[in-house]
């Protein structure tokens, strides 16, 4: 019997596109998926886009929309996009279509008919950005949400309570007998605390909104976002209490399911989620198996997110690199589990290095050699030594060693065994010396080296195709292997050394990752990097050199330092220039006379009345620079980060205008 493996990612509010952090999450799901298909393991996965609540509700009505016409149009390019990532889903769900909602509804019914519910007033705040109830402890001064920088509503409103409270002691009971239920580590324990720290009955309906599933049985109520979006986990799966349907052969206990979420919403998954599905009557073996929360991305030591605006467009990457490219450095760069910042000149570096100089490398330079000593044939083996012997042992323990780690969600890990692969395969070649075999006759040991080789490239090809299934196929096609294609009940994770009969023609084409050179790496970041697009030269304000350049600028003395005149100033007024829409226009004080003009390209990121009164760091001896129409700009100000996205370079609150920095 085959073992199952059901994943799932997050539902995405619709209220933006997808961006970095949605495809992270979407790709570590397909990457995992990947990998016990290719172990024989009949595997699902699911995503899909959570559709309902108040914020989705506010959006729609900002774009003066209805809601279901607003999700309509948001959802599509979630779908879309996947598989640009090479992503494959195989259910996409929606929390509007009827067959979420019929499985919703029923589940509701489920947990009122055990008593789990109960109906009474809400009197609290709200964070419409986290959908989350908050209490007064929680909320900043100003009544701000700590995580969306928002002000929370203040709810009074009848609604229905859900009896959490009844679920504390039994869920900390199920945490302790199933240790692996949340991870990592650190998560399980933070999620502990929280509940020994006590439960509190949640509130699961509104009535002051509309835009949700009606509660069934009293539509004045809707459902809360949380429980219907909860829901899709089993509802993608079919309805409950037939037979052999998906929910019985996916779910727990025949299936492992794993929910892949970020630590943002581990709360919701890991106590909410289990207390619904037990009130509703499902037992302990019948809950997920795992919560597995990663952490958050920054872009260049920025927070990242939809709302705050600053995403990397995945796409665009995806495009300009290859969707292997970006799957493989997300995987590989970032600790899965740990926070982890994306950065694009090290992007570019693990191109150049990891993938063109280590694998790609390996691939033409073996192909190369069977090119010229096999007559492009595949050679045959012979007497093994010592010396592939010792390569043989570092592709068994790769293949063990990754295949663990993928099983335990640390890809990084799994990466970087099956590159010692690349790395002892490359060494290989050097001290194994075909072409010294060649020139003293030694056909035998020429065609073992290079049979030996190819089976570790074979090994390769096999053991990347969960994180880069494109390249996998490109590098097979050159090695004259068919694509690779899991099938239910055949594991074909490589375990054993079984190279190829000899005389199989190989079909090298050319670099697989070709490397980029300093110019080619300066138009790619150009590209990659969100910039002023309209920015003027040096001698405007726009941002110097985004913080992600990949290339040093060049080395200058001391005394071409000092030839610049930093200096504190303070913005007095700003105003946008009309008919441009990145350019500001500011007054600042620099301590002279008059505050001086500068035109600056900061529209996109700030509004002209949150920079007055800001203290500013401004290159003040740039040549003068004339806009047209009497707009000349008399300095720079300094600043980082993609044109949407920019910050300040700032200077201490008491430092007075004009002060010059050294
Ligand atoms: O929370 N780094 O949807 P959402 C890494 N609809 N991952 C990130 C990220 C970042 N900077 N930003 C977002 C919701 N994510 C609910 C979920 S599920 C029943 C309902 C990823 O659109 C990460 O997976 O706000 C995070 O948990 C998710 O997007 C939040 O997506």
């Amino acid at each position: 019997m085959p073992s199952r493996y059901y994943v799932t990612t997050p539902i995405y509010y619709v209220n933006a596109p997808p961006h970095l952090g949605t495809a992270y999450t979407t790709i570590l799901a397909d990457v995992l998926r990947r990998f016990r298909a290719l172990c024989g393991d009949e595997s699902r996965m699911l995503t899909g886009t959570d559709e309902h609540g108040a914020k989705l509700e506010a959006k729609a009505a900002e774009h003066g929309m209805t809601p279901i016409d607003f999700v309509n149009k948001m959802s599509a390019p979630f779908r879309a996009a996947w598989p640009q990532l090479n992503i494959e889903p195989d259910d996409f769900i929606r929390t509007t279509e009827p067959r979420h909602i019929k499985v919703v509804q029923d589940l509701w019914q489920k947990v009122e008919k055990n008593g789990g519910l109960y109906l009474g007033h809400y009197e609290d705040w709200y964070c419409i950005g986290c959908e989350s109830f908050k209490t007064e402890k929680e909320l900043l001064p100003g009544n701000l949400c700590p995580v969306h920088q928002t002000a929370a509503t203040k709810l009074k409103e009848e609604t229905y309570f859900f009896r959490l409270s009844d679920w504390e002691k039994p869920l900390l009971k199920f945490y302790e007998k199933n240790p692996n239920f949340i991870a990592p580590e650190s998560r399980r324990n933070e999620v502990i605390s929280f509940v020994e720290g006590g439960l509190k009955d949640l509130s699961v309906s509104r009535t002051s909104l509309t835009w949700g599933i009606p509660v069934p049985g009293n539509p004045r109520h809707v459902m809360y976002v949380w429980f219907d979006a909860l829901t899709n986990y089993i509802s993608a799966l079919g309805p409950d209490g037939a037979n052999a349907n998906d929910l019985r052969r996916f779910w727990p206990p025949s299936s492992r399911a794993v929910h892949l979420v970020g630590k943002d919403i581990l709360r919701f998954h890991a106590i909410y989620w289990p207390a619904f599905l037990l009130a509703a009557g499902y037992r302990e073996d019948e809950l997920p198996s795992q919560i597995f929360a990663h952490g958050f991305l920054t872009v260049d030591g920025e927070k990242m997110s939809k709302s705050l605006r600053n995403g990397v467009d995945p796409l665009r990457i995806a495009t300009e690199l290859g969707a292997d490219v970006l799957r493989y450095y997300l995987l590989r760069a970032i600790s899965c589990g740990q926070d982890g910042d994306f950065d694009h000149a090290a992007l570019i570096e693990r191109y150049n290095a990891d993938l063109g100089k280590n694998l790609g490398n390996l691939l033409s330079r073996v192909l190369g050699l069977c090119t010229k000593m096999t007559a492009g044939k595949t050679p045959e083996v012979g007497t093994l030594t010592e010396l592939e012997q010792s390569l043989i042992d570092t592709m068994s323990a790769s293949a063990r060693k990754a295949a663990a780690a993928f099983d335990e969600i640390a890809p990084h890990r799994a990466l970087e065994a099956i590159w010692d692969v690349s790395f002892a395969a490359n060494q290989y070649v050097d001290r194994a010396a075909p072409w010294a075999e060649a020139k003293a006759g030694r056909v035998d040991r020429v065609e073992t080296i290079l049979a030996t080789l190819l089976e570790a490239l074979r090994h390769l090809s096999v053991m990347m195709w969960p994180v880069m299934p494109k390249k996998s196929d490109e590098m097979r096609l050159q090695l004259g292997l068919s694509a690779v294609s899991p099938r239910i009940g055949d594991d074909q994770w490589p375990s054993a050394f079984e190279p190829r009969a000899g005389g199989e023609p190989l079909a090298p084409s050319g670099p697989l990752f070709p490397t980029l050179d300093k110019d080619a790496v300066h138009a790619l970041l150009e590209k990659l990097v969100p910039q002023v697009p309209e920015a003027p030269a040096a001698n405007t304000s726009d941002p110097v050199q985004p913080a992600q350049s990949a290339e040093k600028a060049a080395e200058i003395t001391y005394d071409d330092f000092t030839k610049i005149d930093l200096r504190v100033g303070i913005v007095k007024t700003a105003e946008k220039v009309p008919k441009k829409d990145k350019l500001l226009r500011l007054t600042v004080d620099l301590g002279e006379a008059e505050p001086r003009q500068i035109i600056a390209g900061l529209a996109l990121s700030f509004a002209p009345d949150a920079l007055v009164g800001q203290r500013v760091l401004v290159v003040s001896n740039l040549a003068p620079r004339d806009f047209g129409k009497g707009l000349v700009s008399h300095g720079m100000l300094l600043a980082t980060g993609p044109s949407d996205a920019l910050s300040l370079a700032s200077a201490p609150d008491n430092a007075p205008a004009g002060a010059r920095l050294k």
